[in-house]
């Protein structure tokens, strides 16, 4: 169902997404009535949201991938395939939780090419479906901490961004990495509708520093669960760094540009003092108007119920990624 907000705005990721605020609008509506309730919250969350069907979610379609399977990783609670394919954030298929997966099939994933191109020696252009085809995916298990305060644990299968990289032989000039998701407004309906895609200013994009990108912990991931990537989660080729902020977890990527100059980003274009361009996760900086202290666990059960844990810094990877940010103050370079 494609609601209708009030205005454009440029939000930032919780403005558009607010569980608590949603669950407390829930409450207050049931005691005020709807009139004083709607002046008390974000515009862009209309009203009619609280009567979307959550459950409405068509089931993925996806393919049995070929990956050697990680070892379960003992006393660590996955997160069931039914939460990662039905709380997502990708705002170009809307820019609630559950509206992802209902709107996921617009996105047709297949034939899907990836370029790897600027500063190297042999650009290509890649048919993401023969490396998911002819290639043995691996699987890695991965924590997902949002800048919203809640995190995942799911098995991913796919390639280390490096291994792609190196391929194309990047000059001496490379110094960052630039993603770019598809910009095709049939496809990603929310690219047309700032109603629907929150008002960013698509295609969503996002960059890495060399070293970030070229360190073995950062991952394209082509599967999850042991099958092809759900439209919502990305399809069919989409970054995972595990140590950063989900938002630089870019989805359904069409390039990947190696360049002299630090990229821009989407969500640091949006809002600067609220998302930098490291993203690094990390408890002891807050984001202006939240916490980043503690998170909540999406495991089983609803979001609400969640297990609220202690954040970690760089996500729990710190013994395999502080050494890329030696002598940097991590809170200037948030
Ligand atoms: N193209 C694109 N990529 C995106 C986003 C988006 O809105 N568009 N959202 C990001 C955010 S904020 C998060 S938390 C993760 C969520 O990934 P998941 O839905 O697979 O859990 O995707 C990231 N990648
Ligand atoms: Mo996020």
């Amino acid at each position: 169902m494609l609601i209708k907000r009030s205005t454009p705005h440029h939000p930032t990721e919780r403005d558009v997404t607010p569980e608590a605020v949603y669950q407390d609008r829930r409450l207050i509506l049931k005691g005020l009535g709807l009139g004083t309730a709607s002046l008390a919250f974000p515009a862009q969350a209309s009203l009619l949201d609280l009567f979307s069907d959550e459950k409405a979610a068509p089931a993925p379609a996806t393919k049995e991938i070929h990956y050697k399977a990680a070892a379960r990783p003992e006393g660590v609670t996955l997160t069931p395939l039914e939460k990662a394919t039905t709380h997502n954030n990708f705002y170009e298929l809307g820019t609630d939780k559950g509206e992802p997966a209902r709107n996921a099939h617009y996105l047709k994933p297949e034939p899907w090419a990836l370029k790897v191109e600027g500063e190297v020696a042999k650009p290509f252009t890649l048919d993401v479906w023969d490396l998911i085809n002819k290639t043995e995916l691996e699987e890695r298990i991965y924590r997902l901490r949002c800048v919203e305060a809640w995190s995942m644990v799911l098995p991913w299968s796919g390639i280390a961004l490096a291994d792609l990289i190196r391929r194309a032989e990047p000059t001496s000039r490379a110094k960052f990495v630039a993603f770019e998701t598809l910009y095709d407004p049939e496809q990603l309906p929310g690219q047309a509708s700032s109603n629907l895609g929150g008002g960013i200013d698509y295609p969503y994009v996002e960059g890495l520093r060399m070293d970030e990108a070229m360190h073995p912990l950062s991952f394209l991931a082509m599967g999850l669960y042991g099958k092809t990537l759900p439209a919502q989660n990305g399809a069919p080729i989409r970054l995972v760094v595990p140590w950063k902020y989900g938002f630089k977890s870019i989805k359904s990527i069409v390039s990947i540009r190696l360049v002299e100059e630090m990229p821009p980003t989407t969500w640091n274009l949006l809002a600067p003092n609220e998302y930098g361009f490291y993203a690094n996760v990390n408890p002891q900086v807050d984001h202006p108007r939240w916490s980043q202290a503690s998170e909540r666990f999406i495991g089983e059960g609803g979001i609400f119920g969640a297990k609220r844990q202690p954040t970690l810094l760089f996500n729990g990877y710190g013994d395999e990624v502080a050494s890329l940010y030696q002598g940097m103050d991590l809170r200037k370079w948030y």
